[in-house]
């Protein structure tokens, strides 16, 4: 009888830690089958045509969107539930007044009901993950059950599943646990349940990306943050991207917007034609892993491998990169189509609409053809301008971090704060205009501190004191930055262009980070005036420029007392550095 090589060892005897817990998963679920995934491209092919066959993807036009699909949602389950996540920690104190708090007791309870037999007549599928490259210290490893073959092809595009993390994972035997099921995607029987003292997670009723790709939000933040504070390092919602100026110089900054407010474009922006020389390179899209290096610098990961990025608005002038990437071997989710089955979403200026996202034919009396939150899954590797380094064991040093919102007005173009204590104040006080990201109302200005509101694992006062640390261990810490690429004039336009042109505000950080590029000092922080910025070949009125980078002290005192009001709901979790920074900001206002 012939020995099994090596790499045919059973993927259920790998790890005798995952194994035993899937098999009380499956006792209690109670699925008809159970399949280990391996991560191949073979299995994601077979995976991919069950689906075909049984009309839940749908193959999108073969000449213009090879190996491209379709899937479509059911209604009620498009996007995130802030409503119905929540951070089950033994005290309430903990989650803190940022989360949904249940009593682990009592949510595991009411999750075990909702999973009783709940996988009845499916398949259970067990995704071993990594967040983060394989060889990396800084990656972590979980293992998803499922009964979604979508989640597990997500999952297989998002994050490096299979053999190799599980074989990771038997090396110490710890792993994050996240058990899911789309159950009967009924907004009654739907929760998202965090457990970060047992790294556990719960989640049922839905089968949406941040719900249900559960090493994204679930894992790689609200778990990971709390890990993080833990181990003296940062879990969060940012991007990371690489710029070379025309010297040849690269350097890295990470900035965090909240969701559908600009993260992916600026990961991947093309620089204007006024700035030749200049090199973007993007090391990832949603979510940063930071670390305080030997060398008293931040050093960054990406835990993930893929992009679930937003759909409407991306087209060839905003954003050829995206544009071009999402043409092969992508998942399309909740877009329209067109006559000839392309894929179709508004703001992509060609084309014509003729099935909506519901699958319906399309009438403009019902609202947009795609959902204003339709998604696109896509490999990192085809984004053409992946950072060759996206994917080095250490990660790379980060020169400049940012935070932004969504705002209307108040807050200017951009503005540097005055150190790390003022800056750490800055990211908490963000507030942004709510997008389609989330279930509720679009476009209501809400304070999204580090725009982690929906995903910090733990009491904002201890997050922001924990940052207060970090900063304090760096002896060559990032410059922090404020944007706002949202400004509107009375009219309701924009003032400000966007996407590759915010490479000129960019650009001017990295020259504030090295020392140079002037500035007016203003009661919020370092503002550039417009000659400091590189205006060559920018189409914006002097007016409206003026207007970007105006400080207005009446605004301003009001936003101080909102921000006063908002950060003391925190009592004495909150760091006393932060009301200090406050005052002096009042201070300084005339
Ligand atoms: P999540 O994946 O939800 O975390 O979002 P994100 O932060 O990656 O947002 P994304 O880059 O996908 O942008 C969301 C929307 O904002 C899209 O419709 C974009 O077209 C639009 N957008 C992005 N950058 C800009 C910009 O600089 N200016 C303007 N006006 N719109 C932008
Ligand atoms: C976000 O909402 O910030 C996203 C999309 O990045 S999701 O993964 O669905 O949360
Ligand atoms: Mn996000």
């Amino acid at each position: 009888m012939a020995t099994a090589p090596h790499a045919t060892v059973a993927l259920p005897a790998l790890s005798r830690a995952v194994a035993d817990w899937v098999e009380s998963v499956r006792q209690l679920t109670e699925p008809s089958a159970v399949h280990w995934c391996d991560g191949s491209a073979r299995e994601m092919r077979e995976l991919t045509s069950q689906l075909v066959s049984g009309g839940e993807l749908l193959p999108l036009n073969a000449q213009y969107f090879p190996r491209c699909h379709l899937a479509r949602s059911s209604p009620n389950d498009v996007a995130r539930v802030e409503h119905l996540t929540f951070v089950c920690t033994r005290s309430r104190e903990d989650a803190g007044p940022n989360n949904n708090w249940m009593a682990p007791d009592e949510a595991h309870r009411k999750m075990r009901a909702l999973f009783s037999g709940c996988m009845h007549g499916r398949t259970l599928y067990v995704v071993p993950y990594c967040m983060g490259p394989l060889d990396s210290p800084y990656a972590r490893c979980g293992v998803e059950i499922t009964d979604s073959p979508y989640v597990v092809i997500n999952m297989s595009i998002m994050t490096r599943i299979g053999r190799a993390p599980l074989e990771r994972i038997a090396r110490t035997e710890r792993f994050v646990k996240g058990l899911h099921s789309i159950g009967e995607v009924d907004p009654e029987r739907r929760f998202i349940m965090h457990f970060p003292e047992e790294l556990a997670i719960e989640s049922y009723g839905s089968g949406y990306g941040g719900n249900a790709l559960l090493g994204k939000k679930c894992h790689a933040l609200r778990i990971a943050s709390w890990q993080a504070r833990t181990e003296g390092w940062l879990a969060e919602h940012m991007l990371i991207v690489g710029l070379q100026s025309p010297r040849g110089e690269t350097h890295y900054i990470a900035a965090a917007f909240p969701s559908a407010c600009g993260k992916t474009n600026l990961a991947m922006l093309i620089p204007p034609q006024s700035m030749p020389g200049w090199k973007v390179f993007t090391v990832g899209d949603d979510i940063a892993w930071l670390h305080p290096g030997a060398d008293g610098r931040l050093w960054a990961i990406n835990p993930e491998a893929g992009y679930f990025g937003v759909v409407p608005g991306t087209n060839p002038e905003t954003n050829r990169n995206a544009y071009e990437m999402i043409r092969r071997d992508t998942l399309f989710t909740n877009v329209a189509l067109t006559a000839d089955n392309q894929p179709w979403w508004e703001g992509l200026k060609s084309g014509t609409p003729v099935i909506d996202w519901q699958g319906r034919p399309y009438d403009a009396a019902r609202g947009p053809a795609a959902h204003p939150n339709s998604r696109f899954t896509v490999s990192a590797t085809r984004n053409p301008s992946y950072s060759p380094h996206a994917e080095d064991a250490r990660g790379i040093p980060i020169s400049a971090l940012v935070f932004g919102g969504r705002r209307r007005e108040v807050a200017p173009l951009v503005y540097q704060a005055r150190n790390w204590a003022h800056g750490v104040l800055v990211g908490a006080s963000v507030a942004s205009e709510t997008t389609a990201a989330a279930a509720g109302k679009a476009g209501v200005v809400r304070r999204d501190p580090m725009a982690m509101l929906p995903f910090c694992g733990y009491n904002f006062g201890d997050y922001w004191r924990h940052w207060l640390e970090v900063g304090a261990k760096l002896t060559r810490p990032p410059q922090i930055f404020h944007v706002n690429w949202f400004r509107r004039d009375a009219q309701g336009r924009f003032l400000w262009p966007g996407f590759g042109e915010n490479l000129r505000v960019l650009a001017w950080m990295l020259e504030r980070a090295a020392g140079g590029a002037g500035a007016a000092e203003t009661p919020i922080g370092s503002v550039p005036r417009p000659q400091d910025l590189h205006t060559e070949g920018l189409e914006v009125r002097t007016e409206a420029m003026e207007e970007l980078l105006r400080v207005d002290p009446a605004l301003w005192r009001r936003e101080v007392a909102e921000i006063r009001a908002y950060l003391q709901q925190f009592g004495t979790r909150l760091p006393a550095a932060l009301t200090a920074e406050l005052a002096e900001t009042e201070r300084l206002l005339p």
